[in-house]
């Protein structure tokens, strides 16, 4: 979401929110928004949880161009598909192994990380070919699988077997406005 946003150069605010252990909400203010979940947008009388629907509201509302969804009915089908994935395998497999290792959710990890090679290579199953996910540029279906890709070490997952979604989260560090996180570099990469 914090990409999207950066790529538009829209300003927004973050507001920090008190966790008790990785995805357990303690804070009485947010929990009182709409479903009380990380990510939650607030623009103007808009309030929206959920990031899938986020990404979508965002491109449609700030992308005049129309590049970060494209129209297009191929393209368009494109992106839903991978805003799919990006809700199943992936948040299934690389979140849960990495809130599972990072944040000590309680879990099944080995089953997790099993998860999670089975979503590199069905991203890799594209980026082996293709630079993109969904068409000849990013688009908010890049945004919502990358920074669960990055992140793959952190819960115990490696990336090197599948250099295709390496080459993927290498690309991401170029385009202007390219903002990172922790255990994502900001920038470039060499
Ligand atoms: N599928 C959701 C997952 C969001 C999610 O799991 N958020 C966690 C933070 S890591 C959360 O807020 N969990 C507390 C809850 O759902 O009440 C999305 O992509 O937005």
């Amino acid at each position: 979401m914090r990409l999207l946003l950066s790529f538009l150069d829209l300003p927004y605010e973050r507001v920090p929110v008190a966790m008790r252990d990785g995805c357990n909400q303690v804070d009485e203010a947010y929990l009182a928004l709409p479903r009380g979940q990380i990510p939650t947008l607030l623009d103007g009388e808009v309030v929206l949880w959920g990031s899938t629907a986020i990404l979508c509201y965002l491109a449609m509302r700030h992308d005049p161009d129309r590049c970060w969804l494209p129209q297009d009915p191929q393209h368009f089908g494109r992106v839903m598909q991978w805003l799919e994935q990006a809700q199943n395998e992936i948040a299934t497999g690389l979140f849960r192994a990495r809130v599972i290792m990072k944040f000590g959710l309680a879990g099944d990890l080995q089953a997790a990380q099993e998860t999670a090679r089975l979503a590199l290579a069905v991203l890799e199953s594209r980026l082996s070919a293709q630079q993109w996910l969904a068409g000849p540029g990013p688009t908010i279906a890049d945004i919502a699988c990358f920074p669960y890709a990055a992140l793959a070490a952190e819960g115990g997952v490696e990336v090197g077997p599948y250099p295709g979604v390496m080459r993927w989260i290498s690309d991401f560090h170029a385009p202007e406005h390219f903002v990172g996180m922790p255990g994502i570099g900001e920038g470039p990469v060499a």
